[in-house]
């Protein structure tokens, strides 16, 4: 089957209540049209973040109640313990509540003012977590992931040119590591292939850096490399993920993705010297290294998804699902940015409205007018998350690329929303002209998306929906 249907049935159902565009759009007044202020309750289908979000399964519930809440030495830390091992390799397991803190352990232990990180792209936190220790995050992507149109099959990759640059240029004793995202979210969910992982390990055994894993979904990662990847279509997940990891000296993780949990995360890595520190800060912020900031129970969910994540019927389901909506609204001629992506269909802004400057916010702009119209939230990757102002001048510096990113929570929406959300898509493109531009009213001094407020520049030209 082209698209495979649900590997799962399901057991427990949560209503979601329908709104009126007249409803919507006095929230959206209400919430300074920034979408992380509308209330979760007024939303139809979510596509705000594919983190946290994830349907559990029967097992994972089965083991919340399995859950041992001893302050020292839980049952479930020793379980997720070994299955991180199995799965990621590195000798040392640390558990986090999320991702970012996993980051900021480690860049706070390994980095000191002027140093450098590079990355094929920094996810946000790891940039805002990097910035923070007064250090440089620099990306090194190859230059196909800024072009939406452009359909190689490992837009993720490191461009190993730009980073023996940066090498040369920052010095070796400046970079205490390199990370990988995997998948590149910030560059449209695309993977990383085994042979840059490869030739990335071998340009930094020249120079003895260690190279990092931000795994976040390093499971949908190694599907492309299955399907993608000459050598790998027999080969399981776990052995790919296996192998994958073997080329690196650590990782950190927000296993609200691929972990297929609510809330939890790690960093697994194997340098002693390193995780003596990290621990004493562990014990400082998050709590004693059995725990990390977790309950017992959330470990052994999190044991749990990291392995029901390796099954292929659930991935080729997962990854099936979001091409699915990219593939209805390619067909039917709406810019979205290719290939398709691991985790989310991301809207190309800039062609969608070419109408709007870059200065006016396009992708925020369609992203409100997503919301108004049909109640599907989604989130802007552009201008707002990454625009920055420049040193001295105070010019304002946009990024390359302008996109709404559709992310799709795992295991939580039928396919018949998807569909909703792809007729809604469509019906907004055929009627954008009549979409206007934001101005910034507030903006807060680091990550400024998440509380920054706007109006709209023409309330009059207001649009009209087809299907609500
Ligand atoms: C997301 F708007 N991602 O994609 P934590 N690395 C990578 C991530 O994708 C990531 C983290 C590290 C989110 C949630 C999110 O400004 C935002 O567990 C590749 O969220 O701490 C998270 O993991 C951090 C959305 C985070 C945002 C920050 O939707």
């Amino acid at each position: 089957m082209k698209f495979p249907s649900e590997p799962f049935k399901i057991k427990v159902v949560e209503p979601i209540r329908r709104t009126t565009p007249v409803e919507r759009d006095r929230l959206l007044r209400d919430a300074g049209y920034n979408l992380f202020r509308i209330p979760a309750e007024s939303v139809y289908v979510d596509l705000l973040t594919d983190s946290g979000t994830s349907a559990m399964s029967d097992s994972q519930w089965a083991g919340l109640m399995l859950g041992d809440e001893s302050y020292a030495g839980s049952k479930n830390f020793y379980h997720f313990e070994e299955t991180v091992r199995s799965i990621f390799g590195y000798t040392h397991v640390i558990p986090t509540h999320q991702g970012r803190m996993a980051e900021n352990l480690l860049f706070s232990t390994v980095l000191k003012p002027g140093m450098c990180v590079p990355n094929n792209i920094h996810f946000d936190t790891t940039r805002a977590n990097i910035e923070h220790q007064g250090a440089e995050a620099t990306n090194a992507v190859v230059k196909e992931a800024y072009d939406p149109a452009d359909e190689s099959p490992f837009k993720g990759n490191m461009d190993l040119g730009r980073l023996e640059e940066i090498i040369h240029r920052v010095g070796r004793d400046r970079i205490p590591l390199v990370l990988l995202t995997i998948t590149n979210n910030s560059g449209g969910g695309q993977p990383v292939s085994m042979e840059n992982v490869r030739e990335t390990r071998a340009l930094l055994n020249r120079y003895e850096i260690p190279l990092f894993f931000d795994a976040c979904r390093f499971a949908e990662n190694c599907f492309f490399i299955k399907e993608r990847e000459p050598g790998y279509a027999d080969r399981s997940i776990l052995d790919i993920a296996r192998e994958l990891f073997r080329y690196g000296d650590g990782c950190t993780m927000s296993a609200k993705k691929d972990g297929l949990v609510n809330i939890g995360g790690f960093l697994s890595l194997n340098d002693e010297r390193w995780v003596q520190d990290i621990t004493n800060m562990l014990i400082l912020v998050e709590g004693f290294p059995t725990y990390g900031g977790l309950a017992g129970r959330d470990l052994e969910a999190m044991a749990r998804g990291l392995r029901e994540v390796l099954d292929e019927d659930y991935l080729s389901f997962r990854v099936g699902q979001v091409r699915y909506l990219g593939e209805l609204l390619d067909h039917a001629g709406v810019p979205i940015l290719k290939p398709i992506g691991g985790h989310a269909v991301y809207l190309n802004a800039k062609d969608f409205l070419p109408h709007i400057a870059q200065h006016e916010f396009p992708a925020q702009s369609l992203a409100v007018a997503l919301y108004r119209d049909f109640g599907i939230r989604g989130v802007e990757i552009g201008t707002v998350m990454f625009g920055k102002k420049e040193t001295g001048t105070g010019r304002v510096l946009h990024p390359k690329l302008e996109m709404v990113r559709l992310a799709i929570p795992r295991r939580v929406y039928t396919n018949m929303q998807i569909a909703y959300v792809a007729e809604s898509i469509i019906d907004l493109y055929r009627r954008r002209e009549r979409i206007r531009g934001l101005t910034m009213t507030y903006e807060a001094p680091v990550l400024r998306h998440f509380t920054a407020r706007f109006e709209e520049l023409d309330r009059t030209a207001h649009i009209q929906p087809v299907i609500s």
